[in-house]
């Protein structure tokens, strides 16, 4: 069974899966495997490695540390062509849909399409679409993208649907890393209730009850990553699985 079966096989168990997305330039060594620990402990449904951009870490041993204490799946989450791992369980085959630039539409793919295939790495394509989140992320900024308005729901639903029926698989609303603001519930609902495929959902999400009301929003995958790079914050992550889980 593919990891994208098994993973709408849970989905239909469970109201939303909860991914924690770790960056190897924020996290490594002793600190991963005891956070990697403490995810899952607390019910984290999914690791999600990779980064905009990777300065100092190193995908492959950050996905050899993260193995070793958890069986859950590890995807590649890529900032690039060089963030790909045949440590991995699979690869977000990322396309930019809500962007013009060629090289994110289809330029890149043809260059890691090869090394994908040689790595045995399942690909799980994924209509990737920014939005607007207060100050230019970096995420918009090595993208090169216009994101889409937050106001303007509509043009999310659109490119959604478009993602789909292209044959993406994950519609990703993305409000990028460490974002002064989440994507709009509004928009979450809006293009939940049109698509088929599950909808994931990330970007400055901080606190737990956000989590919750994206889910009720139509959210089938919550991705969070920055807040959890404070330690200070860790305490909070029992409360955020909780309320993806419907618990709280
Ligand atoms: C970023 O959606 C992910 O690509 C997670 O965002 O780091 O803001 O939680 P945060």
């Amino acid at each position: 069974m593919t990891l994208y079966s098994a993973l709408l096989q849970k989905l239909s168990t469970q109201r939303a899966l909860y991914f924690m997305l770790l960056d190897p330039d924020r996290f490594s060594g002793e600190e991963l495997s005891e956070f990697t620990k403490q995810c899952v402990s607390a019910g984290v449904d999914g690791f999600l490695v990779g980064g905009s951009l990777m300065i100092s870490g190193d995908l492959d041993s950050s996905i050899s540390e993260l193995k070793k204490n958890t069986t859950l799946p590890v995807i590649i989450f890529p900032g690039g062509v060089s963030q790909i791992s045949p440590l991995a369980d699979a690869i977000l085959f990322l396309s930019n849909v809500s962007g013009r630039n060629a090289e994110h539409l289809i330029g890149k793919h043809v260059i890691a399409a090869p090394i994908i295939k040689k790595h045995g790495l399942e690909a799980i394509s994924t209509g990737y679409i920014l939005v607007e989140s207060g100050r230019v992320t970096t995420a918009q900024y090595i993208s090169g993208s216009v994101p889409v308005p937050r106001h303007k729901p509509e043009i999310a639903v659109a490119t959604a649907l478009a993602a789909e029926y292209l044959g993406m698989k994950f519609i990703y609303l993305e409000a990028g890393s460490g974002a002064d603001q989440h994507v709009p519930f509004e928009m979450v609902k809006a293009v939940s209730s049109v698509i088929s495929v599950p909808l994931m959902v990330g970007g400055g999400i901080k606190d737990a009850v956000t989590a919750g009301k994206m889910v009720d929003a139509g959210a089938k995958i919550i991705v969070t990553g920055n807040h959890f790079e404070n330690r200070s914050n860790r305490g909070e992550l029992q409360a955020f699985v909780d309320a993806v889980k419907g618990r709280i």
